[in-house]
């Protein structure tokens, strides 16, 4: 995967222009709102994609799990543009979502990673992820693939409607970059978070908590845990908290903060200490250096500093561990689930 980054990086970064995106690039430009459709792993990268596009571009945008949106009776025009995102490019409520809105005259973009695949070949353009094969059932790699694309995508219409400034692109595609490194080095949490895996395999219950950027990775990494441990598992804005989640916090409750530096730092910080106070049991992931939250946190695990709109592509990488090491500790068939299969086709 962090060949495949490097490469696509070189690949579209030199003038930014993504090929699949050349030709609609108008559209695009001019579009009054963007709907994006996808399921599972791919519907939180697309919860990133909505952070990046809204910030960077300034187009509304709405984020649909397929599965919902192709039951309902959605308002969908010629002027939209629809992303479908996902990695199998097989799945079936994708793929009738992207075709309930082509039959409304909208316009579809595709995010997939299998070329050739039933839903790279129902949009009218789209960019692959080009991550390889996802070894296991659970997308992990798929989801960096997808969220470096839809940065890239992001800075490219941001770009194009002078919503994004060029010396604020330079020092994005600067950091992009240098992601790879990034993640290279948060890889080598492994050893420290198998370690942390060992004291929380036997619970039954988890708590994710993230906000703005990190908010879907903390989504992400509930969904990982369920998917490949069977350990019930939330995620919420850590801001939601105490709209009902609170109660459930206890000194049996472990609650994942994903507590990078960032706009919101401050507040999540106020978040540890309210689940501090009933003692629950945090697990911080913190940027490198940060010394307020280990005085606060039973484990800390620490990630390379990035731009806040790139942060996930760093942040999810430990709770991806955190939810392998507690699998195989619980004896669990992680490359193959049960009751799930790698493309959801009916
Ligand atoms: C969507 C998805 C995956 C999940 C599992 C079931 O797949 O929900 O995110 O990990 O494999 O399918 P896709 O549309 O991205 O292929």
């Amino acid at each position: 995967i962090l060949d495949s980054m490097r490469g696509r990086l070189e690949l579209e970064s030199g003038h930014l222009n993504m090929a699949g995106f050349r030709a609609y690039e108008q559209k695009f430009v001019n579009a009054h709102r963007i709907i994006i459709v996808a399921c599972g792993t791919s519907w939180h990268a697309g919860l990133v994609a909505e952070y990046l596009i809204e910030d960077l571009a300034r187009i509304p945008v709405e984020v649909e799990y397929a599965s919902e949106f192709r039951y309902r009776n959605p308002v969908i025009s010629e002027r939209d543009i629809v992303i479908a995102i996902s990695q199998s490019g097989e799945t079936a409520d994708t793929l009738a979502a992207l075709e309930l809105a082509k039959s409304k005259g909208a316009t579809i973009f595709g995010i997939c990673n299998v070329v050739g695949s039933s839903i790279a070949r129902a949009t009218d353009a789209g960019a692959y992820t080009h991550a390889g094969p996802e070894i296991g059932v659970a997308s992990t790699k798929a989801f960096t693939a997808q969220v470096t694309v839809l940065a890239l995508l992001a800075m490219c219409i941001g770009q194009r409607r002078g919503t994004l400034s060029d010396t604020k692109l330079r020092e994005l595609m600067v950091e992009l970059h240098s992601i790879p490194t990034k993640v290279e080095k948060a890889l080598k949490l492994d050893a420290e978070i198998q370690r942390i895996s060992e004291t929380f395999k036997d619970v039954p219950n988890f708590l994710y908590l993230g906000r703005g950027y990190n908010f879907p990775v903390a989504l992400e990494g509930a969904l990982k845990l369920k998917e490949i441990s069977y350990i019930h598992a939330e995620g919420y804005p850590a801001a939601e908290m105490k709209h009902g989640p609170i109660a459930l916090i206890d000194e049996n409750m472990p609650v994942v903060v994903i507590a990078t530096r960032d706009s919101s730092y401050e507040k999540v910080v106020s978040n540890i200490q309210e689940v501090k106070a009933r003692k629950g049991r945090i697990i911080a992931v913190v940027t490198e250096g940060d010394t307020t939250i280990p005085a606060m946190a039973e484990f800390v695990v620490e990630v390379p500093y990035t731009s806040e709109v790139l942060v996930p592509l760093v942040s999810v990488i430990p709770l991806q561990l955190l939810s392998y090491h507690i699998a195989v500790m619980r004896g669990c068939n992680v490359d193959q689930p049960r009751n799930l299969a790698k493309s959801v086709t009916v």
